[in-house]
């Protein structure tokens, strides 16, 4: 069973935040008036979302990337920046994703519609007019924006077939699978030549995608364990749709609709469910038959040829919209996602002897400033450090005057209050 996992890698990234805007009203040809600098926006988030016309992974392997757009920068006159546009991207349903390193499940998306947010855009950065305060009346710091959240995920899909291919050995559905997929089966005149089930991902356009199963031949028994079909009969039965397909230069002589009456007696014998499942039948090989022939052979379906692609198109399209009403039958699967809380405040990691580190959004948040030199920012960082705790955990986690401590690429020495 194992191809019939499809797997990919993907690499998601949110957009940055907007940094904010450091920007003084104009009060006249001296005085500078208060701030004004507007916030910047938020990045964009990236969704995975669950979506039923998307039948495999093969859309992410040439394009494994997925970024959101950066939110706008503040500018003056308190405008804010607009934030950067989210995308969702449509994934299959049954996709599980995962950390592509550490391997731990983020989501199981196993329903129509259901989502996740795969990565979080960065916090836009707030304006100088956001750090005015009674001691503060000219700030002249702003913070940078927040950058995106980024991971590289493994996707994973047990590939479930959308339309099973059911006919005698050597009609030809090997061959028409190579025609309307990527797949490429063993194809030889003779009967079972194919020997394990192949899938087929057939991409109609941008919207729709199913996927084909071709099936090793059915023969008159096969129901009860004759030739290699039962064994797969079991593939049929999880395909919401059926194309049945009979030959119509049958090596045996066994006209199509002798064929047709044998392939749902066996389908009916394995399992009566099946002969409710939707399903095609068309006549194979119709470059073989002259004019005449079919009437002689009393056969009024469809005829498709995979040598020259005659009712090709027609076939598939048959195919698409049998699949797209299969796939309105709504049936519900637990999902699993996994919410970790972001790590907020702060924590203190110890690097090695004489250095620590601070972790955590806030105290990142409190150092991402546009400017850390000047005394006023300085001051700010002090204070809001201050507030969250931050002395009082480093002076708990051993750390002495004179120790380095770093948040982010910013460090500073540690000074115990007295
Ligand atoms: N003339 C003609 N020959 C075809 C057509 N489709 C398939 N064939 C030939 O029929 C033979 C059997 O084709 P396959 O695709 O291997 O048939 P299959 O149904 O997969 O056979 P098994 O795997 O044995 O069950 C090959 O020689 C193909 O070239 C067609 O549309 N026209
Ligand atoms: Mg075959």
């Amino acid at each position: 069973m194992s191809q019939f996992v499809d797997e990919c890698q993907l690499n998601v990234k949110g957009g940055d935040g907007g940094a904010g805007c450091i920007s003084f009203r104009r009060e006249g040809p001296v005085v500078m008036g208060g701030p004004n600098g507007g916030d910047g926006g938020n990045g964009g988030d990236i969704w995975l979302v669950a979506d039923h016309n998307v039948a495999s992974l093969l859309a992410f392997k040439d394009h494994p990337h997925r970024k959101a757009e950066r939110g706008v920068h503040g500018k003056g006159k308190d405008q804010h920046g607009r934030r950067g546009d989210s995308i969702t991207v449509k994934v299959p349903i049954g996709t599980k994703a995962s950390d592509l390193y550490t391997g731990e499940v983020y989501a199981e998306l196993n329903n129509q519609g259901d989502r996740w947010l795969a990565a979080g855009g960065g916090r836009g950065g707030r304006g100088n007019a956001k750090f005015l305060s009674n001691k503060r009346r000219a700030p002249s710091f702003a913070e940078q924006g927040e950058h995106g959240e980024e991971r590289w995920l493994k996707l994973e899909l047990r590939l479930m077939a959308d339309v099973a291919l059911v006919g005698f050995p050597n009609v030809g559905k090997s061959t028409l699978i190579s025609v309307i997929s990527a797949a490429k089966p063993k194809i030889a005149n003779y009967p079972f030549t194919t020997l394990e089930p192949n899938l087929g991902v057939v991409s109609l356009d941008d919207e729709t995608e199913f996927v084909v199963a071709d099936i090793p031949g059915l023969i008159e028994g096969a129901s009860e364990g004759r030739g290699l079909g039962h064994q797969f009969l079991r593939h049929v039965e999880r395909a919401r749709v059926l194309c049945l397909m009979v030959d119509l230069a049958p090596m045996d002589n066994v006209w199509p609709n002798e064929q047709e009456r044998i392939l749902l007696e066996e389908l009916g014998g394995y399992q009566p469910d099946l002969l409710e499942r939707p399903r095609i039948v068309v006549g194979t090989k119709a470059d073989m038959v002259q004019e005449g022939d079919l009437e002689i052979m009393e056969w009024d379906g469809d005829v498709v040829s995979a040598i020259t692609g005659d009712g090709v198109s027609a076939l598939v399209g048959k195919m698409a919209s049998l699949v797209h009403d299969a796939r309105q039958e709504v049936r519900h699967d637990d999902g699993l996602i996994v919410i970790r809380p972001e790590p907020s405040g702060a924590l203190v990691e110890r690097v090695q002897e004489g250095e620590f580190r601070l972790v955590g959004r806030d105290v990142e948040r409190v150092v991402a400033l546009n400017d850390v030199t000047t005394p006023e920012a300085l001051a700010y960082i002090d204070y809001r450090l201050e507030r969250l705790g931050v002395p009082k955990m480093l002076s708990k986690a051993g750390a002495v005057e004179g120790d380095v401590i770093w948040i982010g690429n910013f460090s500073f020495d540690y000074e115990p209050d007295r």
